[in-house]
């Protein structure tokens, strides 16, 4: 009996070592700044359509780096360029679904989940870069309309800058509105963008981002419009001859959370988030304004046709888009315009 006893308690002995060994051999992942990271870090999955070389990805790996040294790892990125992903709206719709956690588009496609965010798609509603800065970052119409977010399952951290958008295409130079006749032009998937450029008299057509260069290769479309940044480093000066400077919409970017991982996370986090976020987006601005300044001179030394497109000419084709606005006013909200535009005035003084 004593024996049997004795034999259960070495036993018992040996396998609470066994454990506590265990225990102490668990890994112990270091975040880049050299702490010892929680157990599990949470993973976010950032993905964008842009490619690696955009400031749009360079500020998402700034934000990264932000993040991680600031929850202590507790939360990591996995990011993700090139649509590698998926488009704008699938990985929007990814972030509903929590299958995915970041995504960083413009407000155009942002339009099919919240159908306000096409206020600021309205042509010609920003005159500079300065009065969109004052209006989407200090005006209260821009954050009611990222607490429009969470309703569909996404949370609105900050507005970043993708810039005014030109035109490109490979028939001719369009210097005014008569000039877009019958252009088979490229938009991103956004009613009021479509409707703008049939009012212009050209042929528009939505297409996911990724399927752009090869559409302007193969001649499906005959061109597209983005910031000088996105034509230069996306490379469209080799699938296309003119590109004109209308400037006929600013388009911002927002970054988006999943609500569900938002709903996970402490409330430190998620102010580490909403900082980073809005930290990275001035990085983001000062680099993308930079790039739009410096790429244009780069694709007239590249062979590209550049028209410069006047202030009058401007004003021509807004007085021709503005009826297309009309159309949606009831469904981006007159109330929502109007806000927006006394800010845009506001700004401008
Ligand atoms: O990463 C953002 C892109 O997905 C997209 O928003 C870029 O402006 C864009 C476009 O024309 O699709």
């Amino acid at each position: 009996m004593r024996k049997k006893l004795l034999s259960l308690f070495l036993v018992l002995a040996l396998v609470s070592v066994v454990l506590a060994g265990c225990g102490s051999s668990e890994t112990t992942t270091t975040t880049d700044s050299g702490k010892e990271a929680p157990k599990e870090a949470r993973i976010i999955r950032a993905g964008i359509g842009l490619n690696d070389k955009h400031p749009q990805y360079l500020a998402l790996l700034k934000m990264k780096e932000i993040v991680e040294k600031e929850t202590n790892g507790s939360i990591k990125f996995e990011t993700y360029h090139s649509s590698q992903l998926g488009d704008d709206r699938g990985m929007m719709e990814a972030l509903q679904l929590g299958t995915q956690e970041m995504t960083i588009p413009s407000t155009a496609p942002i339009a099919n989940f919240v159908p306000e965010f096409s206020v600021f798609d309205i042509p010609f509603l920003f005159p500079s870069e300065e009065v969109a800065d004052k209006v989407l970052l200090e005006s209260d119409v821009a954050k009611e309309l990222l607490d429009k977010l969470p309703a569909q399952g996404m949370i609105g951290l900050a507005y970043w800058e993708n810039g005014f958008r030109d035109l490109t295409n490979n028939k001719r130079a369009v210097a005014t509105a008569k000039d877009f006749k019958d252009l088979k032009i490229r938009t991103m998937e956004n009613q009021l963008h479509l409707e703008a450029f049939r009012a212009l008299g050209a042929n528009p057509t939505p297409m996911a981002f990724a399927e752009v260069f090869t559409g302007m290769q193969q001649g499906t479309i005959d061109g597209q419009e983005n910031p000088v940044a996105t034509i230069y480093l996306q490379k469209f000066n080799e699938v296309q001859k003119y590109l004109s400077t209308t400037h006929h919409v600013y388009s911002p970017f927002v970054v988006l959370l999943s609500k569900k991982f938002w709903d996970e996370s402490t409330p430190e986090e998620q102010q580490i988030l909403v900082k980073a976020a809005q930290e990275a987006g001035d990085y983001e601005r000062q680099l993308v304004r930079e790039a739009n300044q410096k790429y244009l001179e780069d694709l007239k030394a590249a062979g590209m046709v550049v028209t410069e497109v006047t202030p009058e000419a401007r004003a021509e084709m807004k007085a021709i888009t503005d009826p297309a606005v009309e159309k949606f006013a009831d469904k981006i909200g007159k109330d929502t315009i109007e806000k927006v535009k006394a800010a845009v005035e506001a700004a401008s003084k």
